[in-house]
Parts: structure tokens; C-alpha cells; sequence
């Protein structure tokens, strides 16, 4: 059972808490009036959205997706320790890592659990990928259901960046958008 698991990104709504500065006072009628729309007026948050697959092959979890409103190039891609959002983006912690190692690239040795690198958007602001993982899992001490995926504005120097923080964040900056990581329905 559960070999599938999935996670919607959205910007527009996890990433509120971060800018206080946007709170109330005048700054929402730029919505003018497009009520049920999400988040493409920018001002509040972000409007980087998109959708990831997790899918169990044996020993491994295939992972695709399409991430859309993106600044063209790098942007760190990571599953952070916990699936709570009752403060955004912020409330999901620390990248996932349970072995208590430093953090690093998808395919070093020394990398947390949740340690996915980096994706790429193109020219139009569109990252679309497909790649294999043996280190995350859907079930057992690396499961990655119930936690958040995380992109982030900047690129990940997958622990290469020379100083203390990108031991631990990969120097990948902002949270553009997260989404909790759940049970696919198929
Ligand atoms: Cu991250």
C-alpha cells in the first residue's frame, strides 16, 4: 500500500508569514476584485506553484514534477522536517535529517534525508524534472509523507559554499513555495 505519495506547492498562500510588512493596510486592493484566482498579482507572498510525484521503484522513489513561476536557473529543492504550516513555510523547520549528518548534494554521501539539491527553470520560469532517489523513502525511519518539500530563490551549493551555512541550508536562501507531503489517491 501507499507507494504513492504527492505534494501541491503554493507560494501564494504558505509563504504569507515571512513578510510582515504586507500585512492589511491598503496593500490587498491590488487584487482588485479577482476573488478565487491564486496568487498571480504578486505583493503577498509568492506565485510560484506546482505539483510533485513521489513514486516507490524497489529500493528507490522516482520523483517528477513541474514547478511553474520561477526566476530562470538553480533554485534548492529540499523535504524540511515537518508537514506543519500553521506559520507558512516557516513552521516546517530544519531540512529533514534524521542520520544527523551536514547537509550536501542528492548524490553524496553526506547529505540529509531530505536533501534533494537543486531544479532548474527555464527561460519562461518553468522547472520540469524526473530523477530517481535512494536515500527517501515512504515508509520506515526516512519517510518523507507528512513532512514539506520546499523550493527555495536561490541555488543550493549542496554544502560546498565555503562557510557554516551551507552546511545546513546549501546557502539557498528564501522559501518561494512548500506543500506537506501526503498519500496519493492513486
Ligand atoms: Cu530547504
Amino acid at each position: 500500500m501507499a507507494g504513492k505519495a504527492v505534494c501541491v506547492l503554493d507560494g501564494s498562500k504558505m509563504v504569507h508569514g515571512q513578510s510582515s510588512h504586507h500585512v492589511q493596510g491598503g496593500q490587498s486592493s491590488h487584487e482588485h476584485g479577482e476573488h478565487g484566482g491564486h496568487g498571480e498579482h504578486g505583493g503577498h507572498g509568492s506565485h510560484v506553484h506546482g505539483t510533485v510525484y513521489f513514486e516507490e521503484q524497489g529500493q528507490s522513489v522516482n520523483i517528477h514534477g513541474r514547478i511553474e513561476g520561477l526566476t530562470p536557473g538553480e533554485h534548492g529543492f529540499h523535504i524540511h522536517a515537518f508537514g506543519d504550516a500553521t506559520n507558512g513555510c516557516m513552521s516546517a523547520g530544519p531540512h529533514f535529517n534524521p542520520e544527523k549528518k551536514n547537509h550536501g548534494g542528492r548524490t553524496d554521501k553526506e547529505r540529509h534525508v531530505g536533501d534533494l539539491g537543486n531544479v532548474t527553470a527555464n527561460e519562461s520560469g518553468v522547472a520540469e524534472f524526473k530523477f530517481s532517489d535512494c536515500v527517501i523513502s515512504l515508509k520506515g525511519a526516512h519517510a518523507i509523507i507528512g513532512r514539506m518539500l520546499m523550493i527555495h530563490a536561490n541555488r543550493d551549493d549542496l554544502g560546498k559554499g565555503g562557510n557554516a551555512e551551507s552546511l545546513v541550508s546549501g546557502n539557498s536562501g528564501a522559501h518561494l513555495a512548500c506543500g506537506i507531503i501526503g498519500i496519493a489517491s492513486s
